[in-house]
């Protein structure tokens, strides 16, 4: 151990940094007037902005570094004895704010106060999708921004956590309002340290609690508006508004999924006969839309509540009340934002539902139950392709093996014991059955079998996106990063699927 140097030296030049600091507060050193560079003394004028950080966190070291450059320019006119304006303003508008206090909202009615968080393996699985996520986009740029501001935690409840905050203050951050008190102020404390040569006259910070500033940003969009230079409108589905939040929080954001239309044929269960000459659909979520030349089987769970609505064009969809929501501001429904509800249904009322679904050689499969599907994910259908996926081939041999099991539901054998696993994409190493292959290789057991479960299905998802071979129709021999897109545009224009964003939180 090396013995820590004495720091008078520091000290004392931290003493004087403070004398000097608070000699330029007292004489109002960086206060400029219009008329000091208008006057003889001065040697023209300067003027350095700095565009005004966000203020859902502290500043950190990033900030640091691009204020030092203003900062020594101002030093340096000054010193070259012109009038140097630095004002600066703190940004507080928008939805990151708004969004971080509202999922801070929605984690606290979702696992109390303080919360108790599910555990550790979906952290994980989670953090492996975001870095697969990274490489995908090479959005290095991106995640480092955002990991500087965030840490680890994907839950807001942490991040909070992480910036030292105690139980009860981070309550009181569920209000968006109360950013705007807490972080402004430390902002200005951590740059008046800093020494910076600003005129803190002028500082503001953004939002209808500054009613100037506020007017000031109106006029600009209404003046806009006039000249006909702006239109309001929806945006592009992929920035969508969404009722839960706002998707551009960091750590929120909208995944695409994949919209697959199963359509339920005769003869149709007895809670939905009185939707005869309706086009019915279970519409399931998917992020392997290139897999679904080997679905076997629809997935929905027994005890959970959906519904059907209808659509556009007068079909009708079945899946969660949340998705459909979600669907409603994506232009599915007539009025947007409202679901016309046509059945409320229980996943028990739909299952050994024959369906016909889009790609897959079974000409028709059916609805089977599976018990760790998730009330807040995709539409709360999914479709099973068991070649592919070791959720779904977990769920699929359970209820192979298990007479009670599918008893219990009263699905006939028929439903299940017919349906194999189809080879759709080779993964070197996996064979051309991989999850089938894979299940067996973690002696996975059940589809409650969550760590092992959590395992192969990281295991397989990026090995299969880099290096999976399509095996089937004109796709063969293709890789799958190639063709994924390609599968997916088609069943769209094929209308057998749509496109759909969700929120991810
Ligand atoms: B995937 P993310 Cl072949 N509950 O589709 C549980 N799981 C759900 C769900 C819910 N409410 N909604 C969708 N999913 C599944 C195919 C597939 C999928 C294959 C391989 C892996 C795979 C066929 N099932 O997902 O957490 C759906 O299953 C591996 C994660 O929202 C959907 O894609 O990103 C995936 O989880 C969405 O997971």
């Amino acid at each position: 151990m090396t013995e820590r140097k004495g720091t008078a030296k520091v000290d004392f030049l931290k003493k004087i940094e403070k004398e000097i600091q608070q000699k330029w507060k007292d004489e109002g050193a960086f206060e400029v007037n219009a008329s000091d560079a208008a006057s003889q003394k001065s040697n023209g004028k300067y003027f350095a902005t700095f565009p005004y950080p966000y203020m859902n966190g502290r500043l950190h070291l990033g900030h640091t570094f691009s204020l030092s450059k203003c900062e020594f320019a101002v030093g340096f006119q000054k010193l070259k004895g012109k009038a140097c304006l630095f004002p600066f303003g703190l940004h507080c508008t928008g939805m990151p704010i708004k969004a971080c206090a509202d999922k801070l909202k929605r984690e606290m009615e979702l696992y109390g106060c303080p919360p108790e968080f599910p555990d550790e393996e979906e952290e994980e699985e989670e953090d492996s999708k975001e870095e697969e996520v990274v490489i995908k986009d090479k959005a290095k740029g991106k995640k480092s921004k955002a990991a500087a501001k965030t840490g680890s935690s994907k839950y807001q409840w942490g991040i909070m956590k992480s910036l030292g905050l105690s139980d009860e203050e981070i309550v009181k951050f569920s209000e968006a309002e109360h950013w705007l008190d807490y972080f402004p102020p430390l902002a200005i404390q951590d740059l008046k340290s800093m020494g910076l040569k600003i005129d803190w006259r002028r500082s503001f910070v953004t939002t209808d609690v500054n009613p100037y500033y506020d007017s000031f940003v109106r006029w600009q969009f209404l003046t806009l508006r006039e000249r006909n230079k702006i239109k309001f409108g929806k945006r592009a589905y992929k920035y969508i508004y969404c009722i839960f939040g706002i998707w551009d929080a960091q750590g929120v954001g909208p995944q695409e999924y994949t919209l697959i239309k199963m359509k339920v044929v005769e003869p149709y269960p007895v809670k939905l006969s009185g939707l005869k000459g309706k086009n019915i659909f279970l519409v399931a979520a998917t992020l392997r839309p290139e897999t679904m030349f080997g679905q076997t089987n629809c997935w929905v769970r027994p005890d959970m509540k959906y519904i059907g609505f209808e659509t556009l064009n007068g079909d009708i969809f079945i899946c969660t009340q949340r998705a459909a929501r979600n669907m409603s501001y994506q232009g599915f429904t007539k009025i947007n934002g409202v679901v016309p509800v046509v059945k409320e249904l229980m996943g028990e009322d739909i299952l050994g539902a024959p369906l016909s679904a889009p790609l897959t050689s079974y000409k028709v499969i059916y609805t089977l139950p599976m018990l760790t599907i998730k009330e807040d994910k995709g539409t709360g259908v999914v479709t099973s392709v068991p070649s592919d996926s070791p959720d779904d081939i977990a769920a699929l041999r359970d209820l192979k093996k298990k007479q009670p099991f599918r008893a219990k539901y009263g699905i006939k054998d028929d439903m299940v014991l017919p349906f194999e696993p189809v080879p759709v994409i080779e993964i070197p190493g996996y064979g051309q059955l991989s999850a089938p292959m894979i299940c067996d290789e973690l002696k996975i057991q059940s589809q409650n079998d969550r760590e092992k479960l959590v395992e192969a299905k990281e295991r397989l998802y990026l090995k299969g996106f880099y290096e999976g071979i399509m095996l089937v129709a004109e796709f063969k021999g293709q890789k799958i990063q190639d063709v994924k897109k390609i599968i997916q545009k088609k069943m769209v224009d094929n209308v057998c699927s749509g496109l759909y964003c969700f929120l991810k939180i």
